[in-house]
């Protein structure tokens, strides 16, 4: 087979995605050298940083050079809030789009033609290797608006020729029928609106085999392996993990093949590194630590070492689909998310792994961090079954011991665990927030 694009159009670009990775290696310092020079004579903070450090476009020979580039962090697009970062004038911008962030002003990133076609095309590639094609109804429950995994998905769904349905976030009983009704076969939402419609599905006595849905396309935030093996189950599709940020362009920086195995990073359009995020060195691609991504096609925004704050692992070991785009690992979270508790690092989805595992334990959870005197307290609420809920007080006294136990083997620091009654918990529409930090608050008085 070829890297062709069909009369349906399943992108799978093997010329690129199969490339030998020496080749590869070539493809993207010649990508970066454009970029470079590009940036350099357009976007004033990249000259002023680049002057800061003594390097200049024509330094970088090699792809071991890169580490001599400065950063790019979120408070540098901060700085140069709105359209200072934009490498073209604005009548060559045709799409505008932004992040969500929990403080300050948003990031504002914006695309050419050209670039929202590259977009449409990663996002259809990622698409492809997790199975969609022409002959799929792909139903997509992202918030249509600034936030760019609905258009991304979209955009992407109509260059396989998939049929799309936007449907939009909310109104969970509407997007069942709509579901039922319109033979929904792919599913795109957060992995944690997937559990909310499963939860939903239940109440009402729909069984997966009512629906007809094959592939779960889920991305946006983190999430674990016990979290796909239960949305799997409880919707009957297979899911599969797919990585980006409006940053570095949206969705379709990186997607999983059926092989489920990591997410292929599209290298020919983004080069990964791994660095230490106290120091800022770069570690070998199999250690883990902070990803960082430099953009080297686009347009309107290029990013150049862009920490992203994303704590993952990149796997070079060759997949079994066949491509030799390197593979990023399910994150285990960002690093402003990471818990310290009493001196310990703790990522919010290595509890999950350990509350999935507990028959009983549903999968809604909430973590409530306090400090009491100069001690953190770190407490699990997590939702339980109804039969364990309404136990005998005994009974219910060893199961929260039992889950004790296990969150202190795995985190390494004592956890106390609260179950609280079923559907009790938020249920999540985007992207889910179960972190309550009171230190947080107790530190800004
Ligand atoms: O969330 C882009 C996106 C939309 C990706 C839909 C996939 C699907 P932002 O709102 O800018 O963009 O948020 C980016 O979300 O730095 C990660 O921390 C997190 N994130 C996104 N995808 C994943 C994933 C979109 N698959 C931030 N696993 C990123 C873990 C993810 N974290």
């Amino acid at each position: 087979m070829t890297g062709v694009m069909t009369a349906e159009m399943t992108i799978w670009d093997r010329q690129y995605e199969c490339m030998p990775r020496e080749q590869l290696r070539e493809l993207q310092l010649q990508r970066l050298q454009q970029t470079l020079r590009r940036v350099y004579a357009q976007v004033p903070c990249y000259q002023n940083k680049f002057r800061d450090l003594g390097v200049e476009p024509g330094d970088i020979r090699s792809s071991e050079d890169l580490r001599h580039l400065p950063f790019t962090t979120k408070e540098d697009l901060r700085l140069n809030y709105p359209y200072g970062m934009f490498a073209v004038p604005m009548r060559e911008v045709v799409r505008i789009h932004s992040s969500s962030g929990t403080t300050g002003k948003p990031t504002v990133v914006g695309y050419t033609r050209n670039d929202i076609r590259v977009w449409s095309n990663l996002v259809a590639r990622f698409m492809t290797a997790a199975g969609v094609t022409a002959d799929d109804i792909v139903h997509i429950a992202f918030g249509y608006g600034l936030f760019t995994g609905a258009f991304g998905l979209h955009y992407g769904s109509e260059e396989i020729g998939a049929s799309v349905i936007p449907i939009s976030s909310g109104n969970t009983d509407k997007q069942l029928m709509i579901m039922q009704d319109y033979r929904s076969t792919a599913l795109v939402c957060t992995p944690s609106y997937a559990l909310t419609l499963a939860d939903r599905m239940q109440q009402k006595g729909i069984a997966p085999e009512a629906l007809a849905l094959k592939y779960g396309l889920f991305g946006g935030e983190p999430w674990s392996e016990e979290m796909r093996r239960e949305i799997e189950n409880r919707l009957g599709l297979v899911a599969t993990d797919n990585y980006g940020l409006s940053e570095v362009m949206g969705p379709g920086v990186a997607g999983e093949c059926q092989c489920q195995n990591g997410m292929h990073l599209f290298e020919d359009h983004f080069i990964a590194e791994i660095i230490d995020p106290e120091t800022g060195a770069v570690l070998d691609a199999g250690a883990e630590g902070e990803l960082v991504l430099t953009s080297i096609t686009k347009e309107a925004f290029p990013i150049i070492r862009y920490r992203t704050r994303d704590i993952t692992r990149l796997d070079e070991t060759p997949c079994a689909c066949g491509r030799t785009l390197v593979r990023m690992m399910k994150t285990s979270g960002r690093s402003d998310d990471m818990l310290i508790i009493k001196g310990v690092n703790v990522f919010p989805t290595q509890i999950e792994e350990v509350l999935f595992q507990v028959e009983g334990c549903q999968p809604h959870y909430q973590l409530v961090i306090e400090r009491e005197g100069t001690l953190d307290t770190l407490e699990v609420q997590v939702e339980v079954n109804e039969s364990i809920f309404f136990d005998e007080m005994k009974k219910q006294r060893q199961f929260v011991d039992m889950l004790q136990k296990r969150l202190l083997s795995a985190l390494g620091v004592g956890a106390r665990v609260k179950l609280v009654e079923p559907s009790s918990m938020p249920r999540y529409e985007g992207k889910a927030s179960r972190v309550i930090d009171r230190r947080r608050l107790v530190d800004k008085k």
